[in-house]
């Protein structure tokens, strides 16, 4: 008996995980159980050059990760960071002695995804929003940082989550900046009512260090995010004068950047209201 079976795969590109997601997944599927080939079964290509084999990153220029579903008869490669170099391109899946058809990376809006990361260079993506740290030495009064952050259409950030709190720790971190960071959190109008600069909306998450915010001295309005904190950073939020200066980290929504930055291509087909809204 010939020990393998020659599998049909018919690749796909499938929904991006986010949003507005600048990662894509690949969908190779066979159509049966295929008994052959333990070593150097599955492959992919990416404009004919190996990229991954058997899991295994070929191409270490971006980011992949091969997941394998064998009950389901398929494996998957996801890509992240996807950017204008990858467009274009043409990918295919092997398996055994089996290739795919070519699928080519195309800046569209495939299930009303745009399978391109739309925050500018310099700032980073998390959930919805783009954000910008200012950067060593760029330091700022609260008020001249929230001005330069709506010179740049966004706001000061707000941290509205326990996952957002810990997107920003990583951010700076990164930054290696030994100055605290402004927030949008501020209590300038009503002394102890907490608010948001942008969306001049009540705190409803916080992350306050132990005995802040304590108004201290003559009185302190304005949140920071400490990094030099004795011992060690913990990123926990204190009040300084509104005057102190400062790093700070700006943040615009997606659908801000979209219709201010970046021009697409109209695509054909069906569109998402949402997705026809952005334009
Ligand atoms: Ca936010
Ligand atoms: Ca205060
Ligand atoms: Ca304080």
């Amino acid at each position: 008996m010939f020990p393998f079976v020659i599998s049909a795969l018919t690749l796909t590109v499938e929904t991006s995980p986010f949003k507005y997601g600048n990662e894509v997944t690949l969908k190779c599927l066979y159509s049966g159980p295929i008994t052959c080939c333990s070593s150097s079964s599955r492959v992919w290509r990416r404009d004919g050059t190996y990229i991954m084999s058997d899991g295994v990153q070929v191409d270490n220029t971006k980011k992949y990760e091969e997941t394998v579903n064998a009950a389901g008869h398929f494996f998957e490669l996801k890509i992240f960071n996807l950017g204008e170099s990858d467009f274009g391109k043409v990918f295919q899946c092997q398996y055994g002695f089996s290739t795919s058809n070519s699928v080519t990376l195309t800046k569209d809006f495939t299930h009303g995804h745009s399978l391109y990361d739309l925050c500018p260079s310099n700032w980073t993506r998390f959930a919805d929003s783009c954000y910008y740290p200012s950067t060593h030495g760029q330091v700022h009064n609260f008020h001249t940082a929230a001005t330069f952050c709506n010179g740049h259409n966004s706001h000061l950030v707000e941290l509205d989550s326990p996952e957002e709190q810990v997107f920003m720790e990583k951010l700076i971190n990164k930054t290696n900046s030994l100055h605290d960071f402004w927030i949008g959190a501020n209590d300038i109008d009503h002394e102890g009512i907490w608010k948001w600069n942008g969306s001049n909306t009540v705190l409803n998450y916080s992350h306050w260090c132990t005995g802040e915010p304590n108004n201290a001295l003559q009185g302190e309005d304005c949140a920071a995010l400490n990094v030099n904190n004795i011992p060690g950073k913990n990123f926990c939020w204190n009040d300084y004068s509104c005057k102190s200066y400062h790093n700070f980290v700006c943040e615009k929504s997606i659908s801000a950047v979209s219709t201010t930055t970046n021009t697409y291509t109209l695509p054909t087909g069906t569109l998402e209201w949402r997705t026809v809204a952005r334009k």
